[in-house]
């Protein structure tokens, strides 16, 4: 660690510690852990599981992984998963978020085959948190699309919507007896952007404002239809809530210049507004800022109808109050200015970034991680859950993922500073009104990070790939982080060694 960096954290510590005082998280307040299926199970193709687009990725273009790994065997969950339920004991968290894989559960994500083998894994699974009162949340749906949807246009194409209903109706159906919080998508932003317009995520495409709406449409639709389902077969005997996972980082405008004021609500309403405007306003429709720019550009532009779809009356009934809470995912911050003020980036016409209109930088003075993309500025988790509650009547939340990345080792010192500064925010959001109900950090371990493979580790525990056993660790932070579910209160003093010593690549 450079001596600037050791200093900047210093001073972040010091001017928390002045604010924090003797706070308490309140004894309802559920602590978690997230994971996801991708990432963590490995056994792609093991007990009956069909193949998705992240296998079909991997496989075919193991170039586009930074380090050229996959998830094939990942942390291997599929196998070690009681050793999992244990380290969640360990940290003695309320509750566990994992995601299901579709193609577990229906190899081709169609419902004329059902997996009994991918059902048993997740009964298991289930009844193992179960024995240690630890309560499964489940995410449907986090990125791993059964391929052979993809074939038929994935998200793009309208009858998905139907097929992620009868996905669903078989999670609640065996497994909802036990299972009380639902979250039907995690994260749309990497589903529809980064994966249709941006050849990033699976299944890796870079065709621009176009295919993103769909996406982002059909999305909506199909958490809509899940709902009612839940709401009319399942919520009343299984008395669960259902929600949805949305990812937003904090917008800062670079400056208070109404321009610059204009191009952070902007980038808040094109990233988040998109799908949490539709469940929580009452319009029950896309964000007026978002209907109008698309709309008028898609004219400019020679389109015979604007390139954002529109929901018929019907629909907007079916979205309006679709989620029973709101999920969020929120690592980092932006500083936002509108891309007009100098054009100084060339986007593509169409596209949802020329649409957006909005430029992003980070301040080169917050503290950098593993990841190029996550600088860490706990302000903009207090800010961005200020403006939740501001734009749309105080709602409850989950914050269903925080987390921060190292290149390896166990004495993660930043990371527990990343976490008690961001609880801290947390706090200071609950101390203005938010309601804020629980708080799931990412991840319980080391995993698959998507295209930066093993490279980028965000877990309180460390995962040795080297050894075929797999063996986790608790790091440091592990330990913090039980301290604090312990106590229900963060101590800046506390800060035991890791189980074992493992140095990371700069010590
Ligand atoms: C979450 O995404 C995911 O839900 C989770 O699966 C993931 O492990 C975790 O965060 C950590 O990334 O390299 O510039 O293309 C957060 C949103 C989307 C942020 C992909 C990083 C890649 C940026 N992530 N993005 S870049």
């Amino acid at each position: 660690m450079s001596f600037i960096r050791l200093i900047t954290l210093f001073c972040c510590y010091l001017a928390f510690a002045k604010v924090n005082g003797q706070r308490t998280f309140p004894p309802e307040f559920k602590f978690g852990v997230g994971t996801s299926a991708y990432q963590i199970e490995g056994a792609w193709n093991e007990g009956g599981k069909g193949e998705s687009i992240w296998d079909r990725l991997v496989h075919h273009f193991p170039e586009k992984i930074a380090d050229g790994t996959n998830g094939d065997i990942a942390c291997d969950s599929y196998h070690n998963y009681k050793r999992d339920v244990e380290m969640l004991a360990e940290l003695g968290v309320n509750m566990y978020r994992f995601s299901m894989a579709w193609t577990r559960i229906m190899p081709s994500g169609i419902s004329n085959e059902i997996n009994q083998a991918g059902i048993d894994y997740y009964n298991n699974l289930i009844d193992e948190l179960l024995k240690y009162n630890i309560e499964p949340m489940v995410t449907l749906y986090h990125w791993d699309l059964p391929q052979r949807l993809q074939e038929m246009g994935g998200w793009t194409n309208r009858e998905i919507v139907d097929h992620f209903r009868e996905y669903a109706r078989v999670a609640f159906e065996n497994f909802g007896d036990r299972v009380k919080w639902w979250t039907t998508f995690n994260e749309p932003y990497p589903i529809c952007v980064l994966s249709y317009e941006y050849d990033s995520m699976a299944p890796g495409y870079d065709f621009a404002g176009i295919p993103t709406y769909l996406c982002g449409h059909h999305l909506l639709l199909s958490h809509a239809e899940a709902v009612e389902l839940y709401r009319t077969q399942f919520q009343p005997t299984q008395n669960g809530i259902i929600g949805f996972t949305m990812d937003s980082s904090w917008n800062e405008p670079r400056s208070d210049s109404e321009d610059d004021k204009e191009a952070s609500e902007l980038a808040m309403q094109f990233a988040l507004g998109w799908y949490m405007h539709p469940m929580f306003s009452e319009s029950g429709n896309y964000p007026q800022a978002m209907i109008d720019r698309v709309g008028n550009l898609s004219m400019e532009q020679g389109f015979a109808q604007s390139r954002l779809p529109q929901f018929t009356d019907q629909e907007i009934e079916k979205l309006k109050g679709s989620a029973d809470f709101f999920g969020l995912n929120h690592y980092t911050t932006s500083i936002v200015y509108k891309n007009d003020a100098d054009n100084s980036v060339n986007f593509r016409v169409p596209s949802y970034d020329h649409d957006r209109n909005t430029v992003g930088y980070q301040d080169p003075d917050w503290p950098d991680s593993g990841s190029d993309w996550l600088k860490v500025n706990p302000q903009g988790l207090y800010r961005l859950l200020t403006w939740i509650r501001n734009e749309y009547n105080n709602p409850l939340v989950y914050i269903t993922e925080n987390g921060v990345s190292d290149r390896g080792g166990t004495k993660d010192i930043e990371r527990v500073s990343y976490y008690n500064s961001y609880l801290n925010a947390v706090l200071d959001a609950m101390d203005e009104g938010s309601d804020i109900r629980g708080y799931v950090a990412w991840s319980l371990m080391d995993n698959f990070e998507w295209r930066a493979g093993l490279t980028e580790r965000f877990g309180l525990y460390y995962v040795d790939y080297e050894d075929p056993s797999l063996t986790r660790i608790a790091k440091t932070s592990a330990k913090v982080y039980a301290n604090i579910i312990k106590t229900r209160m963060i101590d800046l003093d506390y800060l035991p060694e890791p189980d074992v010593l493992i140095p990371g690549p700069e010590e």
